[in-house]
């Protein structure tokens, strides 16, 4: 103790800026931590940190900056880049830099900085410290308790994932049903398709055959009645007709004159009903290639009639065939159909089974959830996994603030990228980036959107509360009390 007593009276000879306490409290010179103590050693020459110079001891906190990196001014503000070390017992010590030394401002809770400048400070480190230390607590049991929350969360999603996995399966196994049907199914649509194309075939056939016969008795039928025309007109038979035979026929009287004037005989030609009765030679060599014998027997009114299309009427048994083969092409089109839902469903549930839900699934519980913050102007929507938007308050449409694109966290604690969520390509920003979104992630016992910012323009940052951002607490782990140094 007198050793002790010696050193201090003679730091304060040394310099009235050095200052030093007794008791549990390691003898060092003003603005000097705890740590650094024994770097200032009084009974020797100081040696500046950075190894810059070595000066007498008397000239540590003598207001003069002798050391480069302003190791030999703790204490005072000489030194523009050095630093102040507060204590601030019963709260949590702190460096403030050099220059806040007698600044007239209270830094340090426990008054220090201002030693030498008669601002108004008092010690409140008790106080400060005491407040802090209760919310030290309030933290640590909401840890506490956002982590046993947090348990009951990855058994959550440990289990969805297990029911995922099994509905996965359940799924591959009714594809598999689904393919074999198909396949089943394409087997009796081919063998039906076979028969009725060669049913068509053979329809197709005996009716072009059906329509050729009638199409010959027609022919013949027509040449006969053209005949027959030409034998009543050539009365003298000698196998060519003549005006005057055409004249002697009172058919042609159109005008019902009683005779058959040379113009009537004639128009025979532009009617076009005997033109070809007449002796061709005669009276219309020309038209010889014209003649059609068919569309003599053309009823004239039916030519004016849209032509119809009927619909193909098959004979019972190719008709059976077809139906056979329709029936067989819808049921493969059903089990294509089944084939490819059954696909869709499995890869969407694949896709969620491969998402990141954190390590342990703790986050899996969020699938299909949504939370929303509002503020003054929007109400900001967060469906983690998927969207974040944003709604105005005074009506207009959601505005997509990105779509999930991954963890993004650069935590260097024990949730590393699992701290943040990145939700990117939201809609495009006049004049700016797509709109994306990062979250935040704390720990909380609530699931909750808590705040929504837009810090620069188009980037938005949520801050979402879970207990599953919450970390294991180890018991006595208070933050403070480690940093406390008295
Ligand atoms: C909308 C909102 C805002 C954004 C502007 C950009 O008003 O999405 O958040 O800043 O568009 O033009």
């Amino acid at each position: 103790m007198v050793q002790l007593i010696q050193d201090c009276l003679r730091l304060l000879l040394v310099s009235f800026l050095l200052s030093c306490s007794l008791g549990s409290e390691v003898l060092r010179p003003r603005g000097v931590s705890l740590i650094k103590a024994s770097l200032y050693d009084p009974a020797r020459d100081f040696s500046c940190l950075d190894g810059s110079g070595t000066i007498p001891f008397r000239n540590v906190n003598d207001d003069y900056c002798d050391c480069r990196d302003g190791s030999d001014e703790p204490g005072t503000s000489a030194c523009p880049n050095g630093f102040f070390h507060c204590s601030n017992k019963g709260h949590i010590p702190l460096d403030v830099r050099s220059s806040r030394v007698n600044d007239g401002i209270c830094d340090c809770c426990d008054a220090s900085d201002e030693w030498a400048s008669g601002a108004d400070c008092t010690d409140q480190c008790q106080e400060f410290g005491r407040a802090a230390r209760e919310e030290a607590l309030r933290k640590e049991e909401e840890s506490k308790k956002g982590y046993s929350l947090k348990l009951g969360m990855i058994e959550q999603g440990k289990n969805m994932k297990q029911e995922r996995k099994e509905k996965i399966a359940l799924i591959e196994l009714e594809l598999q049903q689904a393919e074999s049907v198909r396949a089943e199914q394409e087997t009796l649509k081919l063998a039906a398709e076979e028969l009725e194309s060669a049913a068509l075939e053979q329809y197709k056939e005996a009716n072009e055959a059906k329509k050729a016969a009638e199409d010959a008795i027609k022919l013949a039928a027509s040449e006969a009645e053209a005949k027959e025309a030409f034998g009543e007109l050539d009365t003298d038979g000698d196998g060519a007709v003549t005006k005057q035979e055409v004249q002697a026929d009172t058919t042609y009287d159109t005008n019902r004159d009683g005779s058959v004037s040379d113009d009537e005989a004639t128009s025979v030609d532009d009617e076009g009903e005997d033109e070809s009765l007449l002796d061709d030679d005669e009276e219309n060599p020309e038209d010889e290639d014209d003649y059609d014998p068919e569309l003599d027997n053309v009823d004239e009114g039916l030519l004016d009639e849209p032509t119809e299309v009927p619909d193909v009427v098959y004979d019972d048994e190719t008709q059976g065939l077809v139906d056979a083969a329709n029936a067989a092409r819808s049921s493969y089109q059903d089990a294509q159909r089944s084939v490819d839902a059954l696909k869709k469903q499995l890869s969407e549930e694949q896709a969620s089974l491969d998402k990141d839900f954190g390590p342990e699934d703790e986050f899996r519980v969020f699938e299909g959830r949504c939370f929303e913050y509002t503020d003054r102007e929007y109400t900001y929507k967060l469906c983690p996994f998927d969207t974040a938007s944003q709604i105005p308050k005074n009506g207009g449409g959601e505005t997509r603030l990105g779509t999930w694109h991954d963890w993004e966290g650069e935590d260097t604690g024990p949730r590393g990228k699992y701290s943040a969520m990145k939700y990117t390509n939201g809609q495009g920003c006049w004049n700016g980036p797509n709109r994306s979104t990062l979250v935040h992630l704390r720990c909380g016992v609530e699931n909750e959107l808590i705040s929504a910012a837009e810090p620069s323009k188009c980037e938005y940052v949520f801050i979402f509360t879970t207990p599953a951002a919450c970390d294991a607490v180890e018991d006595g782990s208070d933050e403070h009390a480690q940093h406390t140094e008295l």
